[in-house]
């Protein structure tokens, strides 16, 4: 591309390219924050994470969300909601209306909550058992009553195909599906996704890491989230930043957007 023509000038063609490709992304950076499952379940309900081995209290997200709705400039705000069919394959108590393969590594009548069982296929799936939670229209499923809700904010609702889980706020665990996530972005030429929320290690994690791989210049935002397990949380970290995410305090992102 920076190769010399006998001008010295690059080409019409390849200066479309650059400047749609990487020029556009720093004079023009759109910027979007992306608000994470932070859903009653998860903070004082069925799945509350402080019962989980990390030990994290998920409301602790709330305040420090809310200030950087208050103070920072994002083009959009997205807010995503687990949204589970009452007969959702990840709920334990779901567990007997399904196949458990014989390679699992727990049967289904040793499988209890956090276990991960294998279910019959084809093709065959690995899934981790919870608790029920974030059913559609329930108490639980809503948002804290906290949390700010800005105008012109998008909801984005997942894990509703009860067959097929959905930790990414981009698509299913299978792929099959996008979430309207992906579309909005695109319609919007966002550049720069904060993410932050409920489980760190689940929800937030799966995110970032598909953030990521589309190619979004993607920053986590520590502090505003709380997750389930610490090595999960640390492999998730890793994860982020070994793919060139960013890892930041709450306090940064005011002079990032
Ligand atoms: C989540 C477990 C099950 C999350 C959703 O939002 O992190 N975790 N479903
Ligand atoms: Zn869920």
């Amino acid at each position: 591309v920076f190769d010399k023509k006998k001008d010295g000038l690059i080409d019409r063609e390849e200066f479309a390219f650059c400047w749609n490709n990487w020029i556009k992304k720093i004079v023009r950076p759109v910027s979007v924050f992306l608000v994470v499952d932070v859903q009653n379940d998860f903070i004082s309900g069925t799945l509350n994470i402080s019962q989980c081995s990390a030990r994290q209290n998920g409301a602790e997200v709330v305040e420090p969300i809310n200030k950087l709705l208050e103070t920072v400039k994002f083009d959009t705000v997205f807010y995503s909601l687990d949204w589970h069919p009452s007969d959702h394959v990840s709920f334990i108590d779901n567990l007997p209306q399904r196949k458990v393969h014989s390679s699992s590594p727990v049967s289904a009548e040793e499988a209890r909550t956090y276990d991960t069982v294998i279910f019959e296929g084809p093709p065959l799936m690995k899934q981790r058992l919870w608790p029920r939670h974030c059913v559609q229209d329930s108490w639980g499923a809503e948002l804290h009553k906290d949390l700010k809700i800005v105008d012109n904010s998008i909801k984005i609702y997942k894990g509703t195909n009860p067959e097929v889980d959905s930790y990414s706020v981009f698509w299913d665990n299978k792929k099959l599906t996008d979430t309207t996530l992906v579309s909005q972005l695109q319609e919007k030429n966002a550049t720069d996704i904060y993410i932050c929320g409920l489980a760190y290690d689940v929800c937030v994690g799966a995110t970032a890491a598909d953030a990521l791989a589309i190619g979004y210049r993607t920053i986590l935002i520590d502090d505003c989230s709380r997750g389930v397990d610490l090595k999960d949380i640390e492999k998730t970290k890793n994860t982020v930043t070994s793919n060139n995410g960013v890892i930041v305090d709450s306090s940064q992102v005011k002079a990032m957007v």
